[in-house]
């Protein structure tokens, strides 16, 4: 790639109005390392493949990306982009940038988007969480222990009317915060405003008998308009919390029905997340999904369990997990969220690595007790106290039959 200058600048010291993106770069067959980077700093800020002579020394000053650093062993190449190239509180034109025609390069084989560190001004452009995990403490009353969550199971398949019987049950019996799918919406078995009505008459109920209250994120993911109008349904019905599924409604969606202010609380599913963040050669990190969500605000977000049936190692996610929770110049910490084949013989270990500060998430493992819901809750319930006591599940099951039972079907 011509240029009137070059974008290798190493030992350029990035300034806080730069924004610092950390690449893993393979190059494909006859590339050299050097040579793909200044293609990428070039295609993702102001170049191209060709010489363009209206392109102003002076704007090429002020504009075009700095490689910075560049790792011949670990293929770490860190770019500096001047703030002036992004819209401020745009995630779509921020990846349509970072994350963009680089990634289809003939010269590229392999590029992970590790990390993306922000200048101040550029975070403090975007909403983040309205509630953030304090809001949702506050919410539920809850300021000691993990919150415990459910997964409606069958994930599709049951009616409004089983739904919010199911939940009812779910919580009577100690959950406190309950969500739909992520490919539950508005379908023919059980129609979206059916499942509020019905769902917010009984949440009202158990919340009367319980003197508790609840959570029910209902599942608004949607072409972006139509979420707008599900999360005004919700509002409507007295409901607190909405959930989308962040990675295929889109980040446009995402921020829009943030910036609706709705005042309900954001639950974010991360459904897909894989197919941008598995190969630990390509595309990009949780870590950076996990900021990307947390601009756009979302309150809760889930990343992963370490000891259940999703993949993520415990390294990977307690970084995440500790992302969310820390300050950050302003926006909300976000509520990690574990979910993902747990079950109560889980429980100890969940908490051993990941800490309490969390939400934790049982589908299978509640509603597939042989009892059924009411007495998974009640298991799960008991294996989070015993835990926070530090007396053992064995321990806790002589006094708590459903947790035996639990034990006895799914592991020890
Ligand atoms: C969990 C779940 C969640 C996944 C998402 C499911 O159900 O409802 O969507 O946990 O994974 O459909 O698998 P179970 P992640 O409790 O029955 O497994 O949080 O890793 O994105
Ligand atoms: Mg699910």
């Amino acid at each position: 790639m011509k240029t009137p200058s070059s974008y290798l600048q190493i030992g350029y010291k990035p300034t806080r109005h730069d924004l610092v993106v950390t690449f893993r770069l393979e190059p494909a067959k006859g590339y050299r390392l050097e040579e793909v980077a200044q293609d990428i700093a070039g295609e993702s800020s102001i170049g191209t493949w060709t010489f363009l002579g209206d392109l102003s020394p002076k704007a090429f000053t002020t504009l075009a990306a700095r490689i910075f650093f560049l790792d011949k062993k670990t293929h770490i190449v860190k770019i500096a982009y001047p703030i002036g190239l992004f819209e401020k509180g745009s995630i779509p034109q921020l990846l349509s940038s970072i994350g963009g025609n680089v990634y289809g390069m003939k010269a590229v084989e392999h590029l992970r988007l590790e990390d993306i560190e922000f200048p101040v001004e550029y975070l403090q452009a975007f909403d983040g969480p309205a509630f953030g995990m304090g809001g949702v403490r506050r919410t539920l009353k809850i300021f000691h222990r993990p919150i415990i969550g459910s997964i409606m199971k069958p994930k599709v398949g049951l009616t409004s009317e089983q739904n919010a019987r199911l939940a009812y049950e779910t919580f009577k019996n100690g959950v406190d915060f309950i969500k739909d799918d992520e490919n539950l919406t508005d379908l023919d078995i059980n129609p979206f405003e059916e499942r509020v009505e019905k769902v917010m008459a009984l949440k009202k109920k158990v919340e009367k008998e319980t003197g508790k209250k609840k959570i029910y994120a209902f599942n608004i993911t949607s072409p972006a308009e139509e979420m707008v109008e599900r999360a005004r349904i919700v509002k409507e019905h007295g409901g607190r919390c909405i959930m989308v599924d962040v990675l295929t409604a889109g980040w446009a969606a995402l921020q829009m029905i943030r910036q609706e202010d709705t005042g309900l609380i954001i639950h974010g599913h991360r459904a897909g997340h894989a197919m941008f963040d598995r190969d630990p050669q390509h595309g990009m990190t949780m870590y950076v999904i996990a900021k990307l969500a947390r601009l756009a605000g979302v309150d809760q977000l889930h990343t992963g369990t370490v000891v259940g049936k999703m993949q993520g190692g415990e390294k990977e996610i307690l970084k995440i997990d500790n992302f969310l929770r820390a300050e950050w110049h302003g926006l909300k910490p976000v509520f990690p969220v574990a979910s993902g084949g747990l079950h109560p013989a889980l429980v100890p270990s969940l908490m051993d690595k990941l800490g309490s500060n969390l939400v934790m998430n049982f589908g299978g493992g509640i509603h597939g007790h042989p009892k059924g819901s009411g007495a998974g809750a009640r298991a799960v319930y008991a294996a989070v106290e015993a835990t926070m006591q530090h007396i053992s599940l064995e321990k806790a099951a002589e006094s708590h039959p459903d947790l035996k039972e639990a034990l006895d079907y799914w592991a020890l």
